[in-house]
């Protein structure tokens, strides 16, 4: 495909960037952190989301590459935030599957962490149900590792794959996302409305933290909060945005 290619220079010229998107504690309506989502300013397309390139950035042998990349741009930014003001903030940075078998990944996080002055607490790692499938014996200890030296993993995406139930009773996860198709559901299909009240269910029943994605409205914020979803991210708090406007957002200078 064309991408492949393009990657290469996208990787040497630097053309990836880094959005945020908050995310809120639904009790008391305070930002808590943000998910930090690649995107690729590319030069003649313009910022592209991960949609036209991520599968074949997966697929290829970048991956590795650009997944180191966004752990450490995102616990720089964190880190700043941090210092200026965000005090108890946390990032969530999305890995690549690639991570896992190239070099030494709990090596990697926790100099990443203590280069940039981060506590381990305050970085979530996001693994989706592929990851934890397809090479789960590197995959297992590697979190392990990661979860003992106090960083938190987030099971992405929750429902959407075929062995969510059977993974979380294996794998170290410390919080739920529960899938944005879900929450846009809810409210109006019972199907999709119990997904998300039997996944607060069981988040709960392995005293694993919650967030809810995708939450675009008021009533779907009030009902998450009444069902007991500790926090939620989604349009109605902020769409992905640049750096620069993140700390206006949380009324600092960059
Ligand atoms: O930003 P957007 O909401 O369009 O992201 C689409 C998908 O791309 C999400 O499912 C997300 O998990 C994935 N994604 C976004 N940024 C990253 C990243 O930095 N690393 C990895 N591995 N996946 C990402
Ligand atoms: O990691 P994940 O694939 O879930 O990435 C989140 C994706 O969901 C990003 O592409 C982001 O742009 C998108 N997103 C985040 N909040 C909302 C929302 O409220 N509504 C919709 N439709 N998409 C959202
Ligand atoms: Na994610
Ligand atoms: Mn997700």
């Amino acid at each position: 495909r064309l991408y492949a290619m393009e990657l290469h220079r996208a990787v040497d010229q630097g053309e990836f960037l880094l959005y945020y998107q908050p995310q809120v504690n639904l009790n008391t309506g305070a930002l808590v952190g943000a998910e930090a989502l690649l995107r690729w300013h590319h030069p003649a397309r313009g910022v592209l989301t991960p949609i036209s390139f991520i599968a074949a950035l997966e697929s290829g042998p970048l991956a590795a590459v650009v997944g180191s990349w966004v752990l450490d741009e995102a616990c720089a930014q964190a880190a700043y935030w941090r210092r200026h003001g965000a005090t108890g903030f946390r990032i969530g940075v999305n890995l690549f599957e690639a991570q896992f078998s190239v070099g030494d990944l709990v090596q990697e996080v926790m100099e990443v962490l203590a280069r940039h002055g981060l506590p381990a607490e305050a970085l979530e790692l996001e693994i989706t149900e592929n990851i934890a499938l397809d090479n789960d014996e590197i995959v297992l200890e590697t979190l392990r590792k990661l979860k003992d030296n106090g960083v938190g993993i987030a099971f992405d995406d929750f429902g959407t794959g075929y062995a969510s139930l059977s993974l979380l009773k294996t794998y170290p996860i410390t919080r739920i996302k529960v899938d944005r198709s879900f929450v846009q559901g809810m409210l109006d299909h019972k199907q999709d409305d119990s997904v998300v009240s039997a996944t607060l269910d069981i988040a709960h029943g392995f005293d694993l933290h919650t967030i809810a994605e995708g939450i675009e409205n008021k009533g779907q914020c009030r009902y998450l909060k009444q069902k007991c979803c500790e926090e939620g991210q989604g349009y109605l708090f902020g769409k992905p945005m640049p750096a620069s406007q993140f700390a206006s957002l949380i009324g600092m200078k960059m």
